[in-house]
């Protein structure tokens, strides 16, 4: 294994684990246990899940490529405060896993985030297919307990059918398996088809957010999740394909990015512990839009993380 990655196994992956970059280029984690970073970045090159087209093992490259476009503004608009002045946060490179053995990227992403979670750190992980959360999921409700989640999507994944390794079906085995507090999360962006009787998520389809805005489903998020612990996990389809062609599983008719960025700016005063961006699929992407989106939601979601530490505040909001 290399020194530069910090996983866990002896399982190895060397042909994506290499790291050319790390995301907005904070610092590369070397020791866990001698880090004072508040958040780890990890990427996951897995996409043997999907059930259309692979690809989104590129989606950690794509993000973190993507993500020199927004080192140079040191404070990112339309926030007032420089991230780096109130939030630690290194990159730990890629986890591995041995190529077409799923189960061993099952095993090594879990361990790989309960060794976060122990260490009092959150994460903020980059896919890799939707299948990456459900490993997340259950290190997380394995320190925590079921947690709130506000999950974007274009699919509600929670398809009972498929394998248990199948990006349309972790939150059918998240909710299964009790990793989730159902009561207290949202689907959002959802515009494919799905059981609606019985659905243990509320959804707010992207018809509906598209046409009430911005603020009417922060409202409706924020009533739902109150004041529990809340994991983000954001599939890039959730997004219209005119913003995120790059993805496995495009469906027309999404949310603009500025849409999704004005949501994730205002889950401020939120109690968010983690957040994940999968399905970003460069080879389907042009001039790397799909990236960059990822990118600008990933660090988005850290300045909200740092505000809620009473960092400072935003322009827009006041
Ligand atoms: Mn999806």
């Amino acid at each position: 294994m290399s020194e530069n990655h910090t996983t866990v196994a002896d399982a190895e992956m060397p042909l994506y684990g290499a790291l050319g970059m790390t995301f907005m280029q904070f610092p590369l984690l070397r020791h866990l246990s001698q880090s004072d970073a508040e958040v780890i970045v990890s990427g996951v090159p897995y996409d043997m899940s999907t059930s259309g087209r692979s690809g989104a093992r590129f989606g950690p490259e794509g993000i973190r490529s993507a993500s020199v476009n927004m080192v140079w503004e040191g404070a990112r608009w339309p926030w007032n405060f420089a991230l780096d002045d109130h939030l630690k946060v290194e990159d730990a490179g890629n986890v591995l896993f041995k190529h077409g053995e799923p189960q061993t990227l099952v095993d090594n992403l879990e361990a790989h985030i309960s060794q976060i979670m122990d260490a009092g750190k959150t994460a903020l992980t980059f896919g890799g297919d939707h299948f990456i959360t459900l490993p997340v999921l259950r290190a997380y409700a394995k320190k925590h307990g079921p947690v709130a989640i506000i999950h974007f999507d274009a699919h509600t994944d929670t398809y009972s059918g498929g394998t248990k390794y199948d990006h349309g079906t972790l939150f059918h085995h998240a909710v299964n398996e009790g990793l989730v507090d159902t009561e207290h999360s949202l689907q959002i962006g959802i515009r494919t088809a799905y059981e609606t009787d019985g659905h243990p998520f509320e959804v707010l389809d992207a018809a509906w957010v598209n046409g009430h805005g911005p603020e009417a489903t922060l409202q409706r998020i924020k009533d739902r999740v109150g004041d529990k612990q809340v994991y983000v996990s954001f599939d890039i389809d959730g997004l219209d394909p005119s913003f995120a062609p790059g993805t496995g599983t495009p469906v027309s008719a999404g949310l603009s990015i500025d849409t999704a960025l004005k949501i994730i700016r205002g889950l401020r005063g939120l109690n968010l512990i983690g957040m994940d961006v999968v399905e970003v699929a460069p080879a389907y992407d042009h001039a790397d839009i799909t990236s960059l989106a990822g990118a600008t939601l990933a660090l988005e979601y850290l300045y909200v993380v740092a505000a809620n530490k009473g960092a400072g505040g935003d322009y827009l909001s006041k």
